[in-house]
């Protein structure tokens, strides 16, 4: 959409929301081993190409707590590439210098700078992120709890905040930021196990700390946004989860890590005045339905207190569709032919080769200049087959994935490159925005002065 492809105007604060990257995922597979490094290094080029003022990852940026060397070094290849350099970032951190609360810590602990006001580095594209499950501080031995986001956050390559070093409380500090006349006030908090946080939810032990109250026209209120990483409540038990009433219902926009389906448009939470957006994760780690909905990252405009989001497709990403196939309902099969087996075998392939098609007409390859990162084959054949109705025994997996060495399932061939350095997809190809998820919203009332508070 055409309103990505220019830069915000001065009061408009744009900000890329990802997560779940699991970055490492599958490193050894042959076939897929690259996926979640070529979504991720698309999630950065979008954000150049919609020039966003920064990146808020929402946890699970590595799918392991110990990622491998290739790992590491892969992810800070990529953040290296974008995120360092000389373009100018136009918002100001404007908390105080240590603005974390109690019970509270940052990489580097003391939290004195965002990377991008530290002289002796040059941040072109400033990254936040907190953890996730899978990339949470844990002990070696002796020392204090560390997690490979420490490691990114004390490279200067991203701002890690939300951690909790606290087991019993916990005060969630917001940074305060600055565009023009849009203000935000950014919560985090790190992945905890869903009990304790349950039960420090309950005993009232996690407060949210909030900014004072302004003057009446003194300046523009506050836009509240809590990125977390944590269940949803979907009838997984009371206990394993964060209710939405747990979020403090003067919280503007939540976004929701952990859930990897994608449901980036922003839906009202019946608890809490509070949107929530959940972006999903960018690779897919099971095959199950959730997984199988197109992925998409949003690109949230943010204006006095007012916001729009533009739900943004990842073209990099596999196609994957999951069908679910009855053999009772196929024609031609008897679960009493002497080779019932190999008719299912055949009748199997035949639906395989199907969902290939259908992914390659629905996922067509990216034009270049996104296909220097290769274009992705359709997963096919990834999925185990149902089997097993009716008499027929289950097809063995390993001969169906024989059935399908071919042009289904390519690897990426080489690392992601870097398209030209100003990302020659400018002006070309609607990010396949739609509509209906890029309206403003705000609450009525609100806006600058201060007017309206709640
Ligand atoms: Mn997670």
């Amino acid at each position: 959409m055409d309103q990505l492809l220019e830069p915000p105007d001065e009061d408009t604060l744009r900000v890329m929301i990802a997560t779940d990257n699991h970055v490492g995922f599958l490193e050894r597979d042959p076939v897929r081993g690259l996926d979640s490094f070529a979504a991720l290094e698309e999630i950065f080029l979008r954000a150049k190409e919609y020039h966003v003022d920064f990146v808020l990852l929402g946890g699970d940026l590595f799918h392991e707590n110990k990622p491998s060397r290739k790992t590491l070094h892969s992810t800070m290849a990529i953040l290296r590439r974008h995120c360092l350099g000389s373009t100018p970032v136009s918002f100001q951190v404007i908390s105080d210098p240590a603005p974390q609360g109690e019970g509270q810590e940052a990489s580097p602990p003391a939290f004195s700078h965002v990377n991008y006001e530290d002289p002796n580095y040059a941040v072109g594209l400033p990254v936040f992120s907190i953890h996730g499950n899978h990339d949470d501080p844990t002990r070696d031995g002796p020392s204090e709890p560390l997690s490979a986001m420490d490691l990114l956050g004390m490279t200067n390559l991203v701002n890690y905040f939300g951690k909790a070093s606290a087991t019993d409380a916990v005060e969630v500090a917001p940074l305060l930021l600055q565009k023009g006349r849009t203000c935000m006030a950014l919560y985090g908090l790190g992945n905890m196990r869903d009990e304790r946080l349950n039960r420090m939810w309950q005993k009232k032990k996690i407060k949210f700390l909030r900014h004072a109250p302004r003057e009446r026209g003194a300046a523009p209120d506050f836009f509240s946004l809590f990125a977390l990483h944590q269940n949803r409540d979907t009838g997984r038990g009371q206990k394993n989860c964060v209710q939405e009433s747990m979020i403090p219902e003067w919280m503007d926009l939540v976004v929701w890590g952990h859930e990897h389906e994608c449901l980036v448009r922003p839906t009202r939470s019946l608890a809490g005045g509070f949107y929530i957006s959940q972006p999903g994760s960018s690779v897919a780690t099971s095959l199950v339905e959730g997984e199988a909905t197109p992925k998409q990252v949003g690109v949230l405009d943010v204006r006095e207190g007012n916001f729009r989001l533009f739900p943004v497709p990842l073209r990099q990403v596999r196609a994957f569709i999951l069908k679910e196939v009855r053999l009772s309902a196929l024609a031609g099969l008897d679960p009493h032919h002497p080779r019932a087996e190999e008719q299912v075998q055949a009748a199997l392939e035949r639906e395989v080769r199907a969902l290939i098609h259908e992914a390659r007409e629905d996922h067509p390859p990216p034009a270049p200049p996104w296909a220097v990162l290769a274009p992705p084959a359709p997963g096919a054949g990834l999925g185990a087959p149902e089997g097993g109705v009716l008499g027929f025994l289950h097809p063995q997996q390993p001969t169906l994935w024989a059935a399908f060495p071919g042009p289904g399932r390519e690897p990426f061939r080489h690392p992601p490159l870097l398209p030209g350095a100003e990302g020659g997809a400018r002006g070309r190809g609607e990010p396949g925005t739609g509509g209906r998820g890029a309206e403003w919203r705000g609450r009525v009332g609100r806006g600058c002065g201060g007017s309206g508070r709640r």
